[in-house]
């Protein structure tokens, strides 16, 4: 079986800031992302405030419209937040904006930089990949990415690329052959959730399904509950 990064080098040999947020990614539940054009005219930085007052220990800064000085200011206000509340913040697509706040990490999709690159970089920092495929999972995961993404998992109007989707049992083909921590993501909300539970995700990456929602820490907060008491019933 391939070797991750973590089990190569093992937690205490690694850059013990890179262990510290790698330990708390482990623990990770529910992962909201934000999409500014999906909140319902709030901005991304009160769905931050609201998905941590919910409970929500990692987010992950998703804006594929704005300008990078734009971009920067947004994540430095982000992660002005985030630190305040021991949040983990993952900056999806730019290294560079990762780099330049200090972020926990990064989030690249396969036609972003590659994680090699990334892991160079940043080699204190979590380096998230996205993935559609076995193939492309275990690339990552060789690659040297620190978790991977695996989606989407149900129709979703967010990602306006593709109708196409996965369905639940992905998750269990696809992480059966991976040591590395995975998320999921897609179409995902209060009612559907228990069936990526029962294929074996625990920690479950959501958009619309909170920046919709008309109460965005209460939904975060079910949904979290939902993950934790089905992970106690099913240790
Ligand atoms: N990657 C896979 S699915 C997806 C991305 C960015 C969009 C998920 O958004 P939502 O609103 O949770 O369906
Ligand atoms: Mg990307």
């Amino acid at each position: 079986m391939t070797k991750t990064g973590t089990q190569i080098m093992g937690l205490s040999k690694m850059n013990p800031a890179k262990a510290r947020r790698l330990a708390a990614f482990n623990e990770i539940d529910i992962y909201p992302v934000t999409c500014e054009q999906r909140s319902r005219s709030r901005n991304d930085e009160e769905i931050v405030r609201s998905v941590i007052e919910g409970g929500a220990k990692i987010i992950q800064f998703r804006d594929k419209i704005s300008k990078p000085s734009v971009l920067f200011e947004k994540a430095k206000k982000i992660q002005t937040i985030c630190r305040k509340s021991n949040v983990l913040l993952i900056i999806n697509d730019h290294i560079d904006i990762a780099m330049a706040v200090d972020a926990d990490g990064v989030h690249l999709g396969q036609e972003d930089m590659p994680i090699t690159v990334a892991q160079k970089l940043m080699p204190d920092k979590i380096v998230g990949g996205s993935t559609h495929t076995l193939h492309e999972a275990l690339l990552a995961q060789n690659t040297g990415a620190d978790y991977i993404n695996i989606g989407p998992i149900f129709p979703t109007r967010t990602k306006g690329d593709s109708d196409e989707y996965l369905g639940p049992d992905v998750i269990t083909s696809i992480c059966s052959h991976i040591t590395i921590p995975f998320t999921v993501m897609g179409g995902i909300n209060m009612d559907n959730i228990g069936n990526v539970l029962e294929k074996g995700a625990r920690k479950i990456a959501v958009i619309s399904g909170i920046t919709e929602s008309g109460n965005v820490p209460k939904t975060v907060q079910d949904l979290r509950e939902k993950i934790l008491t089905f992970s106690t019933d099913n240790p």
